[in-house]
């Protein structure tokens, strides 16, 4: 029987919706997804199985201008998903402005097959997808446009043919059942720093990484231990809130949300470290997975 099998890559500027998009692809909450720029800072693999083909998605973190070293590494991880692309999905936010051209770029340089994806379409009207939709036209020459809701899976089952249609015939490059390349553990660390991203303020979620230290696998109970990681004092005070009071709601949405992750009972317990400058230091950038 004959069987294809891809990369394709989801890139984009910050809060695109990509992570959104990629989740809906897969069917299964793989990305983290927040109000806010710059969540996802990995390249997070998706992977779509059927008996005849193979499609493992990268989400990737949105196209920046990096002014510090944690995000020349996010940058990194876009550029390492185009070299792999078989096609590429360029998510855009409809509102977005595309003044400057960092991801256009990008992909006049590729020659793998593009589709824009004009998302967020449940908040336009009918004349602006229009006139999105003739613009990307003209500045891209893409091979395909959809005008989709990643939110509410609007339009998302015409991509899924799109894909397919460009995808070679190949092996799969994975096991038939794997669903993505990283641990549990990076899925748990990401848990709890969607928690810090929606919880905490202005600089607060960018100063912060989240490191699991202990991960023991009971019988009907995970113990996990982890560190918030943060850049000064200040930070840390911030972190832990008023008598432990904000500290204490991040683990309590983070275990909910893991125990459902992992299907079992957890018992987490958090601590606040500061390691100054973190995000511009190579050693630790590169303790934390960051590629540089
Ligand atoms: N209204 C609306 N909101 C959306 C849609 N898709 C995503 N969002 C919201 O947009 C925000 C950003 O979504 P993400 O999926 O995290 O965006 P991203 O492109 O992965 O962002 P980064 O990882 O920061 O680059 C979240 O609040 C989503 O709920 C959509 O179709 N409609
Ligand atoms: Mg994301």
């Amino acid at each position: 029987m004959s069987h294809k099998a891809g990369f394709v890559s989801i890139i984009g500027k910050p809060n695109a919706g990509k992570s959104t998009l990629m989740n809906a692809l897969v069917g299964e909450k793989m990305s983290i997804v927040t109000p806010k720029a710059q969540t996802t800072r990995h390249r997070i693999i998706g992977i779509v199985n059927e008996p005849e083909y193979q499609i493992v998605i990268s989400d990737t973190p949105g196209v920046i201008k990096p002014a510090y070293t944690l995000q020349a590494s996010m940058m990194n991880f876009v550029e390492g998903s185009l070299i792999d692309a078989d096609v590429i999905l360029l998510v855009t936010d409809i509102q977005e402005k595309y003044d400057e051209s960092d991801v256009i770029e990008k992909l006049r340089k590729t020659d793998s097959p593009v589709a824009v994806l004009i998302n967020k379409i449940d908040k336009s009207t009918e004349a602006e997808v229009k006139s999105k939709i003739a613009y990307w036209e003209e500045t891209l020459h893409p091979q395909a446009i959809f005008a989709i809701s990643a939110l509410h899976e609007h339009n998302i089952a015409a991509v899924m043919p799109f894909i397919l249609g460009h995808l070679p015939e190949h092996p799969p490059y994975y096991e038939k059942d794997a669903l993505t390349d990283k641990n549990e553990r990076f899925f748990v660390s990401e848990i709890i720093r969607e928690k810090v991203f929606k919880l905490y303020e202005k600089e607060i979620p960018y100063s912060t990484e989240v490191i699991i230290t202990a991960f023991k696998e009971e019988a009907h109970i995970n113990r996990i231990s982890a560190e918030i990681i943060v850049e000064r004092d200040s930070q840390k005070n911030i972190i832990i809130g008023k008598g432990g009071s904000m500290i204490k709601k991040v683990g309590t949405y983070a275990r909910e949300d893991i125990e459902e992750f992992l299907q079992k009972k957890v018992f987490l317990e958090l601590f606040v470290k500061v390691i100054p400058d973190w995000r511009k230091k190579d050693n630790y950038l590169k303790r934390f997975g960051y590629e540089h």
